[in-house]
């Protein structure tokens, strides 16, 4: 009998994609698309082909800006269809503030009032638009909220009226009954010099100054935080710490580039590896969404492998991440590295009597010196596991 592909994505993986990008044509800043466009719904069906469970959408990923009324409802509808009929959930729903050039200075940030004003109007119809399709998240990525000259006005002010907008957007999902969860983006630079909230540190920061703190997290991606020189895991995990991993872009980027967005795992093996097996070990339940698109040498086959690319790395590395977690070797090390004698007194809580044991104790710097760290033969281990020799 054939062994069932065990990297055959399936929906209890929550794998999804943006339609942005399936349908990302490979254009950039110095040359045009170089594949032909299509539609959503094609994107929907090809989604379902390569096994993914989810897509996600912009506003005008699916709606074009001039719409009309009556257009947009053809469109929602018929895009319903083929979601229902290809069996593909949307389980978030995002708003462009960058694309068109009425956002070049900004969106919830901008210096004219009214394209402050416009940028929560959009805002709050794309959660109208996410909340019909059902999406429970709402990304906020703010790529025009930034500067190329601090002159323009001051960065304290951009981070108060940036907390005017989402408390304003959270009071609506409120009235709406819309049940959304805000998950904010960071990202260092490009398309800005410098855009405010660079880092998911920036927003984790931030999300307690709001009205409803409880509604708002993050949606850290792999690239953004590689392109600031950060460790990502490090992010996701004090996001996840704090209870505000709400969302995650997966993608990959070789640090000090500019904005790759490469299929995940295919520029840093081993940082993916640390971040699967840490969202595996703490068991998060949320989307697994890849924000990254294909090479521009691709046409459409060629995007059909980078999807497929994306959730097999994805998987693949999950199941490195139970051959560690299972692997005796590193179980030992792992056991010694954090052993001490009886004798050691605790830290925890602050008590009178604990404090004063603590200041009473003697401690034997030597004895603890001699003590093994073996985090050269733990990261070996960890390379044999992910090249396939152990
Ligand atoms: C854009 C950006 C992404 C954001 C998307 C959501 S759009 O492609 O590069 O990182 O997640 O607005
Ligand atoms: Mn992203
Ligand atoms: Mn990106």
């Amino acid at each position: 009998m054939k062994r069932q592909d065990p990297y055959q994505p399936q929906p209890q993986h929550k794998f999804s994609f943006g339609l942005w990008t399936l349908g990302n044509r490979g254009r950039d800043p110095f040359g045009d698309a170089v594949r032909p466009p299509i539609s959503p719904g094609q994107i929907v069906e090809m989604l379902a082909e390569v096994g993914a469970w989810g897509v996600n959408l912009h506003d005008n990923d699916l709606v074009p800006i001039e719409a009309s009324a009556a257009e947009r409802d053809r469109i929602v509808r018929d895009f319903k269809k083929a979601c229902a009929q290809n069996g593909i959930v949307v389980p978030m729903a995002t708003v462009s503030l960058f694309f068109h050039p009425v956002f070049r200075d900004g969106a919830f940030t901008a210096n004219d009032p009214e394209v402050r004003a416009y940028a929560v109007q959009k805002t709050m119809r794309a959660m109208d638009l996410g909340a019909e399709l059902g999406a429970k998240i709402f990304v906020l990525w703010g790529g025009r909220e930034g500067t190329e000259t601090d002159g323009c006005r001051r960065a304290d002010e951009a981070v108060k009226r940036l907390r005017e907008a989402v408390n304003y957007l959270c009071d609506y999902s409120i009235q709406q009954k819309y049940g959304y969860r805000f998950a904010l983006e960071a990202k260092p630079n490009e398309p800005r010099a410098d855009i405010y909230m660079s880092t998911t540190g920036h927003y984790l920061g931030f999300i307690p100054t709001l009205d409803h703190p409880e509604m708002v997290g993050v949606n850290p991606e792999v690239a953004h935080e590689h392109m600031a020189g950060l460790n990502f895991m490090h992010a996701v995990a004090q996001a996840w710490e704090a209870g505000k991993l709400f969302h995650i872009d997966l993608n990959d980027q070789a640090p000090g580039r500019y904005d790759q967005d490469l299929r995940f795992g295919s520029a840093n093996l081993k940082s993916a590896f640390w971040l699967v097996k840490f969202l595996e070990d703490v068991g998060y339940d949320g989307s697994r969404h890849f924000d990254a698109h294909a090479y521009r040498t691709e046409d459409y086959e060629g995007v059909k492998d980078f999807a497929r690319g994306c959730m097999r790395t994805y998987l693949i590395l999950k199941e490195k991440a139970a051959s560690w977690n299972a692997d005796k070797e590193i179980a030992a090390i792992l056991a010694e590295l954090s052993s001490a004698p009886k004798t050691t007194p605790a830290v925890g809580k602050y008590s009178k009597a604990g404090a004063a044991k603590l200041l009473a104790h003697v401690f034997d710097k030597d004895a603890i010196l001699r003590k093994r760290l073996p985090y050269e033969r733990l990261d070996q281990l960890t390379v044999d596991i992910l090249t396939g020799v152990r």
